[in-house]
């Protein structure tokens, strides 16, 4: 018992922002970092290992409806034409309102190659832009960085990407990049219910109470 509520509070502790504030879990040739204030080419990029990268970009708001690539259901898609203006299999629809948004962002300056990676959602995948008008249309609700406004920054014909897992999970069947030109997805996803924020905030809460008891007695 007198390690027990120690061990329990930071536990909950930890449960916060795995839960609340991460938003998904990662496997393969990728890694969450920080959103940056530049994605242009050769300003954001794993220096170490190549891998793709994933940061937040919050809650947006999309005021005015904009149409993104794909609604989130199963489905394999890859680009077919240079440049990233057409894709296979994808189904386009319109968003509007409150999601969370994510940024995949592959960039590897002076070196081809492919990754391969995947990314499940802690909330369903309601819309993904991988095609430059989409891109831009949402980097419009997206404070904080400066995008490329390039088409090369969609999907080319060497890139697949896969909707699993009843719309939660996106895999990165192969993203290839040409050393020069990056590959940039958006997810957006359901915003967390309050409710599951709060109760993961009471448990903290609750081990935080229980731990500065037992220090103090
Ligand atoms: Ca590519
Ligand atoms: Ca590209």
């Amino acid at each position: 018992m007198r390690t027990y509520l120690p061990t329990l509070a930071v536990a909950a502790a930890l449960l916060v922002p795995a839960s609340a504030f991460g938003g998904f879990t990662l496997s393969g040739d990728i890694e969450a970092v920080a959103q940056p204030a530049s994605a242009l080419p050769g300003a954001a990029f794993d220096t170490d290992g190549d891998n793709i990268l994933i940061w937040s970009e919050g809650t947006i708001n999309i005021t005015s409806a904009v149409t993104v690539n794909h609604d989130g259901s199963e489905a394999t898609m890859q680009g077919i034409t240079p440049n990233g203006v057409a894709s296979s299999n994808n189904v386009p629809t319109s968003v509007s309102g409150e999601y969370q948004s994510y940024m995949i962002h592959f960039d590897n300056p002076g070196t081809q190659v492919s990754k391969y990676a995947s990314i499940t959602f802690d909330t369903p995948i309601l819309g993904i832009a991988f095609e430059n008008p989409a891109l831009l249309a949402t980097d419009a609700y997206v404070p904080g960085t400066t995008y490329w406004s390039s088409n090369d920054r969609g999907i080319e014909s060497n890139d697949i990407i896969q909707v699993t897992n009843g719309g939660y999970t996106l895999v990165l069947d192969m993203l290839n990049v040409n050393g020069i030109a990056l590959d940039d997805i958006r997810v957006l996803t359901a915003v967390p219910e309050m409710t599951t924020i709060l109760s993961w905030s009471a448990l903290a809460g609750i081990g935080c109470v229980l731990y500065r008891r037992r220090n103090r007695s």
